[in-house]
C-alpha cells in the first residue's frame, strides 16, 4: 500500500512521522474523510473546501493549492489502484518541539491514505441501527467550533465508547441545552409527516457533506426539507430517524434508548433516500482512470 506523506508516495511501513509532530503530541491539524466509487471521487471539491477552511480556523497554512491538493488524492488511488476507497486527508501543524507554540513547526506534515472501506454490517442498513444518547455533551460550539474537523476527536470518542458500554452501534449527542446535535461521526435526521427534519449546524453539528446531500434530495422523494431544533421528545415521536456520513452513507436507526422508533423497521422514506443516495454516487464525481 502506498501512502502519499508530504510530496512523495511511500510504502505503508515507510509512512513515519516524527513524535514532535503536534498533529500528534496536541491534536493540532486537521482532516477529511472522502469516498470514490467505480472511480469517482465523491463531493471532491466539497471535501477539499471543508478541508481547507478547518485549516484557515486554527489559522494553518496548507503547503499546497486546492487543485494540488486533489492531484495528490488522485495521484494516491492510481497507485493503489483502488476503485472504490475511503480516502482519509490529513495536515497537522508539523514537527515542533515540547510546547504548545505554533511558531515552532516550520513544515505541516500532509498525508493521504487511500484504502478499501469497512462498512457498516450489510444487515444493519437492512435491519436498522440502534442508538443511545450519552452523557457526553457535544463540545460547547463557543469554546471550540464543531466545524472544524480537527485530530482532537476525544469528544467523540468518549460519546462512541459510551455507546459501546451500552452495547449500542453508535451514541446520540446532545448539546448543551440538551438538543440533538449529532451522533460522533455521523448527522441525525428525522422523517415527520411530509418533512424531512434535521438540527441546524449552529447547534452544534458538523455541516456533513452527506448531510447536505440528504437535504438536496428532498424535493425528488416529495419531502419538504426543514433545519429544525429537534429534541429526543421529536425524535422518540418521528415515523423514521436515520444517520449521514461519509463512512455510513445513510443508514435507519429502529431503536433509540431501547425505545422503538417508528414501526421497528427502517422507513420507506429512508430506503428510498438511500436508492437516490446510490444513484448520485454512481454518477457525479471527480474521474479518474485506473
Ligand atoms: N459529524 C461528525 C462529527 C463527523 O466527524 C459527520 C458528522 C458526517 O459528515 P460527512 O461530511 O462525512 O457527511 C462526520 C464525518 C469515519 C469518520 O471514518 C467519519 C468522520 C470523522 C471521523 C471518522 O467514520 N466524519
Amino acid at each position: 500500500m502506498k501512502i502519499y506523506l508530504n510530496g512523495k508516495l511511500v510504502e505503508k511501513q515507510d509512512a513515519k512521522i516524527s513524535v514532535f509532530d503536534h498533529g500528534l503530541l496536541y491534536g493540532d491539524g486537521v482532516f477529511e474523510g472522502i469516498r470514490s466509487y467505480n472511480c469517482l471521487v465523491f463531493k471532491l471539491k466539497e471535501h477539499i473546501d471543508r478541508l481547507y477552511s478547518s485549516a484557515q480556523a486554527i489559522v494553518l497554512k496548507i503547503p499546497m493549492s486546492k487543485d494540488g491538493m486533489i492531484k495528490a488524492i488522485v495521484t494516491t488511488l492510481k497507485a493503489n489502484k483502488l476503485r472504490d476507497a475511503y480516502i482519509r486527508v490529513v495536515v497537522t501543524r508539523g514537527e515542533g518541539d515540547l510546547g504548545l507554540d505554533p511558531r515552532k513547526c516550520k513544515n505541516p506534515t500532509v498525508f493521504i491514505i487511500t484504502d478499501k472501506i469497512v462498512l457498516y454490517p450489510e444487515e444493519l442498513y437492512r435491519n436498522g441501527l440502534s442508538i443511545v444518547t450519552v452523557p457526553t455533551q457535544r463540545n460547547l460550539p463557543e469554546a471550540l467550533s464543531p466545524q472544524i474537523k480537527s485530530l482532537n476527536y476525544l469528544n467523540n470518542i468518549l460519546a462512541k465508547i459510551e455507546a459501546i458500554n451500552f452495547n449500542a452501534e453508535e451514541a446520540l449527542m446532545l448539546n448543551q441545552n440538551g438538543l440533538v446535535a449529532e451522533c460522533t461521526g455521523d448527522n441525525v435526521f428525522m422523517v415527520k409527516g411530509d418533512c424531512l427534519i434535521t438540527p441546524p449546524t449552529s447547534i452544534g453539528a458538523l455541516a456533513g457533506i452527506t448531510r447536505q446531500t440528504a437535504l438536496d434530495l428532498s424535493s425528488k422523494l416529495k419531502l419538504k426539507a426543514q433545519e429544525k431544533l429537534i429534541t429526543r421528545y421529536d425524535l422518540f415521536n418521528a415515523d423514521e430517524v436515520f444517520l449521514t456520513g461519509t463512512a455510513a452513507e445513510i443508514i435507519p436507526v429502529v431503536s433509540i434508548d431501547r425505545r422503538v422508533i417508528g414501526n421497528g423497521k427502517p422507513g420507506k422514506a429512508t430506503l428510498n433516500l438511500i436508492k437516490e443516495f446510490h444513484k448520485v454516487t454512481k454518477t457525479e464525481g471527480v474521474r479518474y482512470a485506473l
